[in-house]
């Protein structure tokens, strides 16, 4: 009888035609399906309409209601896998159907204005109302409005809703912060792109994320992302060698129709476009009155600054801290949604992300949404790599080394210890040259999104093939005869001087695996980044009034590396890596001083020879004070 009506549905034949085979409009049989999904345009203040898809339980009752907004296509982000259980279709990118489907709750994934199915104007990670934005509406009020939406016309609802996604979804995670709706009970911003231009997305420190084109070009051309990215050269280091600076390749590629892409011509400087948007700042001038977990990923190669930042910022008021969890792992940028017992070569003997979603994850939001009686996590959940264990903490140590610190000093000969060499320890020299850059992975270097890319693992890659470059200085310490442990921020002091007047610095602290390791045996003598980051020399003084550097002059380079949380173990050395370029991640530093980098000649991008203050250059690492006979006797 089914077969029947169907049939009667389908359309006839015109007289003397063919009968198409579609109906005008077909219809899923859903009747066995686990949820109802329904597809809704939910008008904002403003009158734009935003896209939403909804996920119902079909035993949905009392449910409290997840929502993620995105500029990714919600319906991409629950089609992948289509089938009639709610779990099997929540694969895409912050879907977590252990927790979100298992847990019962009502999913509400909307794109963002402007993006995909919604109506209205797209602006990167739109800033908020105020000095940036002159309208009436932004995220915060975007979520506002939905969630009032959703609190009177979802019934099966117990009407309270938190948010949560990772990334630029952990960004829209943080907006609706802002003036929040009463019925936002939790947020939970996971790798959350905070600060383009301190650490995350677009700059570190002031260079530019070269390799970041290829989003903007993306995702601004056009509300579809329609228009790939294309380059003639399969080698990315090609492309951006030949195409001189990133303001030329992005011309080559028409992005001067882009808005976002001259705004970050016109503002290389950490100026108030970029201060005004940095939203750690403006939260702390806020207030956090949603309870909210910050997650932060160790080795996240794409907002590895955002979620430590903004937990540092909260923690500075008593008020915001009460509201304030903190979860770190040993994840890339949203490994931690995912199965996670490695990353690349290493190995945690254990699905750390399965630990968080279930151990951590679920009791909070299960706490705030659910049933108050359910236990919460620790306000700080970190998992320390080497040793391989979950800790819980009240705090992280604190983001500078002011206390509790430790030095690790440069040392003659390409050496390292906790103890400050003799003065007149000289200097150490190489030379960098931008024609021949240091490249952040092998050659040839794939860039995210092409087959083969180890872009989701670099961060981890054995960096001994850089170790061996002329132009990497590389300083070794003793072997360890005890576990050494850090927690938290280090921060570089390093002293050089430079033959030209503008410059990179990038340091890396590095543990260096034992020559075998019979329990995998790939890993002998593996260097393991542990923590790293770049500062463009123009900001040594002042991120928003860049100066040249006096040329053979030496300067101090005192910036903060992302957080660590890691042991050394016996039997490994401690290394640490100082080179000029990080290519093509970042773009290059012509090393002869320019108004704008962006638009550096070709005949402004010179060799210059770097020499570093052995005595006055260390790391502080936030850890006690070795005693004496924490390295082995070096072998004579
Ligand atoms: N890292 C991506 C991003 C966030 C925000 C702005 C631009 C890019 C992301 O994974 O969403």
């Amino acid at each position: 009888f089914a077969a029947f009506s169907m049939a009667a549905m389908a359309q006839e034949a015109p007289p003397g035609g063919i009968a198409p085979d579609m109906p005008d409009k077909f219809q899923v049989v859903d009747s066995s399906f686990d949820y109802v999904r329904k597809d809704v345009m939910i008008p904002m203040r403003d009158g734009t309409k935003l896209y939403t898809v909804i996920l119902i339980p079909k035993a949905a009752h009392d449910a409290p209601i997840l929502l993620t907004r995105t500029p990714y296509s919600a319906d991409r982000m629950v089609s992948y896998a289509y089938s009639g259980h709610m779990s099997s279709i929540m694969q895409g990118y912050d879907n977590m159907p252990d927790v979100i489907a298992d847990g019962g709750y009502i999913r509400v994934i909307q794109d963002v204005r402007g993006k995909h199915g919604s109506e209205g104007s797209y602006v990167m990670a739109r800033p908020l109302r105020g000095p940036l934005n002159g309208t009436q509406v932004d995220y915060s009020t975007d979520t506002w409005d939905t969630i009032e939406w959703l609190i009177h016309n979802l019934p099966q609802s117990n009407k309270k809703v938190g948010i949560i996604g990772i990334s630029y979804d952990g960004y829209t995670a943080l907006t609706a912060l802002f003036h929040p709706h009463p019925a936002l009970k939790v947020s939970v911003p996971m790798n959350p792109m905070v600060d383009g231009w301190m650490g995350d997305d677009w700059f570190h420190n002031g260079a530019f994320r070269e390799e970041t084109l290829p989003y903007i070009y993306t995702q601004d051309a056009t509300r579809k992302s329609t228009p790939k990215w294309w380059a003639s050269e399969y080698d990315a280091y090609d492309v951006y060698l030949k195409g001189v600076s990133a303001g030329m390749v992005g011309k080559s590629r028409g992005m001067e129709q882009i808005g976002f892409f001259n705004q970050i011509l016109a503002h290389p400087a950490y100026d108030s476009y970029w201060q005004d948007q940095a939203v750690d700042k403006l939260l702390q001038k806020e207030g956090l009155k949603v309870p909210t977990m910050l997650v932060h990923s160790l080795w996240d190669q794409e907002d590895i600054y955002g979620a430590i930042a903004t937990y540092y910022a909260l923690q500075k008021s008593p008020s915001s801290a009460s509201n304030l969890y903190l979860t770190m792992g040993p994840w890339n940028h949203g490994g931690e949604a995912k199965e996670a017992g490695t990353l690349g070569d290493i190995d945690f003997h254990a699905d750390t992300g399965l630990y968080f979603r279930k151990k951590v994850l679920e009791p909070f939001l299960a706490h705030y949404l659910k049933d108050p009686s359910i236990p919460l996590p620790a306000r700080v959940t970190s998992f320390r790599t080497g040793e391989n264990v979950w800790e819980s903490s009240n705090a992280l140590p604190s983001a500078d080394c002011t206390s509790g610190c430790t030095s690790l000093h440069f040392q003659p000969e390409h050496g390292l210890a906790f103890t400050a060499p003799a003065a007149g320890a000289g200097t150490q020299q190489y030379v960098s040259d931008p024609a021949h850059p240091v490249t952040y992975i092998p050659r040839p270097v794939l860039t995210k999104g092409v087959p083969g890319s180890p872009w989701a693992k670099w961060l981890t890659m054995d960096q001994r093939n850089f170790s061996a470059r002329p132009d990497v200085l590389t300083m070794t310490s003793g072997v360890l005869t005890q576990p050494f442990t850090i927690k938290g921020q280090p921060v570089v002091h390093l002293t050089a001087s430079t033959t030209g007047t503008d410059g990179d610095f990038v340091v890396k602290l590095i543990d260096v695996y034992p020559d075998e390791v019979p329990e995998q045996r790939e890993m002998g003598g593996y260097q393991l980044m542990v923590s790293a980051d770049i500062l463009r020399g123009r900001y040594r003084k002042s991120l928003e009034h860049p100066e040249a550097i006096p040329a053979n002059t030496p300067q101090l380079y005192k910036f903060n590396l992302p957080v660590a949380d890691h042991t050394f173990l016996p039997g490994h050395r401690i290394m640490i890596q100082v080179q000029s370029s990080w290519f093509p991640l970042y773009d290059r530093n012509p090393q002869t001083y320019v108004d704008n980098i962006f638009l550096a000649p070709a005949s402004a991008y010179k060799p210059a020879q770097i020499s570093v203050d052995v005595a006055n250059s260390w790391i502080d690492v936030h850890a006690p004070t070795p005693a004496a006979g924490i390295f082995a006797p070096q072998k004579p």
